[in-house]
């Protein structure tokens, strides 16, 4: 089954229907965000290369589970060199089990940044502060699935196209959570979504998904509490946006 797409959604139908409720994939929200075009591998590399990144590794061949691999394994690199490790055309297996994820530290150096993006477009004027996060793969790289517990998660896709795979809440028993409270605000999967071991997580195999298809300027609505997990097909490059009230 695959998440509904809509074109717009005015901010009362997204309220009464969405919010909370179910995701939803709005394909002309960003057309004018002029995000479009300054998340690009060119434009980044330009005018953000120096920009330190913290990469973080999720692969599938280990028993270690995503919050253990998420929360231990880090990497530091720069802007440049992540987008150039990215793109090159021999991919080393390596690249593809590291990722930037929820990294805030482009919209600390370059502030303005955050003027490209309308997250709070959505909702009545004043209502809401975002909060900015850079999600920046290679091509086959993947996230653990997990949720995110906070108010109003929007994720605007600029780059490539990605696979989100939803579980919507009344699954959770079926998904192995590794803990029963949220950490860091979100809950984390022991089901190694890559190569899942039926021996240790029978269940899963009953758990029912459905999928959203990311494409350029697509912007996704993650509602709390639904299960997800992502894999990009391409070098790619969205923005999440953030925020902790409703
Ligand atoms: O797009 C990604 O790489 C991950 C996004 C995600 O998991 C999230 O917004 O919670």
């Amino acid at each position: 089954m695959q998440v509904e797409r809509v074109p717009f959604l005015s901010a009362t139908r997204f309220h009464n229907e969405y919010l909370d409720v179910r995701p939803v994939v709005m394909t002309a929200m960003t057309a004018r965000w002029p995000a479009r075009t300054s998340f690009t591998p060119e434009r980044l590399k330009t005018e953000q290369g120096d920009v330190v990144l913290t990469l973080r590794r999720y692969a599938g061949d280990t028993d270690a589970t995503f919050l253990e691999q998420t929360t231990r394994t880090r990497r530091v690199t720069t802007m440049r060199e992540w987008i150039d490790a990215s793109s090159g055309e021999l991919q080393h297996d390596d690249i593809k089990t590291w990722s930037v994820g929820e990294s805030q530290e482009i919209f600390f150096k370059a502030p303005k940044l955050a003027l490209d993006l309308d997250f709070a477009g959505l909702f009545p004027r004043g209502h809401k502060r975002f909060e900015h996060y850079l999600w920046l793969g290679p091509p086959g790289y993947t996230t653990g699935l997990h949720t995110d517990e906070v108010a109003v998660n929007l994720l605007a896709h600029f780059v490539g196209h990605k696979t989100v795979t939803f579980y919507a809440p009344d699954q959770t028993e079926l998904l192995y959570p590794e803990t029963r409270e949220s950490f860091e605000d979100g809950m984390y999967s022991a089901v190694n979504v890559m190569a899942p071991d039926p021996a240790k997580h029978p269940r899963f195999a009953e758990a029912r998904s459905i999928v959203a298809e990311l494409m350029p300027g697509d912007l996704l609505y993650v509602p709390r509490g639904w299960w997800h997990w992502v894999r990009g097909h391409d070098l790619c490059i969205s923005v999440g946006g953030v925020s902790h009230s409703v």
